[in-house]
């Protein structure tokens, strides 16, 4: 408390002007997986909105927006891309292995309501 009272008689400005250095640091390697994922399309041929699915995930039942809307896909390496046509898994499935397709066939055009993207 002395030392409060000291320092407080002491005239002292400190200037705030600088903004505070912030330091991002980004782990190399830290996450193998990282920004790897099976990559959906709205549209034929890698257009209109996307979505990411990660290794790992499972989507039991698509949002009112995806529902019924995939119409290409991207699988990433040793990765494979199940799909089904309804909630949970039901219906016709099928699976996409590794590698680009810019349409997902006049089956499927349209119709995913499910999907996870396995990988090794
Ligand atoms: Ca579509």
């Amino acid at each position: 408390m002395a030392l409060l009272v000291s320092l407080s008689t002491v005239s002292c400005v400190i200037v705030e002007d600088e903004p505070p250095i912030r330091t991002i640091i980004v782990p190399m390697n830290m996450n193998a997986g990282d920004g790897k994922a099976c990559r959906l399309y709205e549209h034929a041929n890698f257009q209109g909105q996307v979505l990411s699915i990660r290794p790992g995930q499972s989507i039991d039942a698509f949002d009112g927006f995806w529902n019924d809307k995939v119409s290409s896909i991207k699988v990433p390496g040793r990765c494979t891309l199940i799909g089904a046509q309804h909630f949970g898994f039901d219906g016709n499935s099928d699976a996409w292995d590794t590698g680009k397709y810019e349409y997902v066939g006049d089956d499927w055009n349209d119709q995913m309501s499910s999907a996870t993207c396995e990988c090794e």
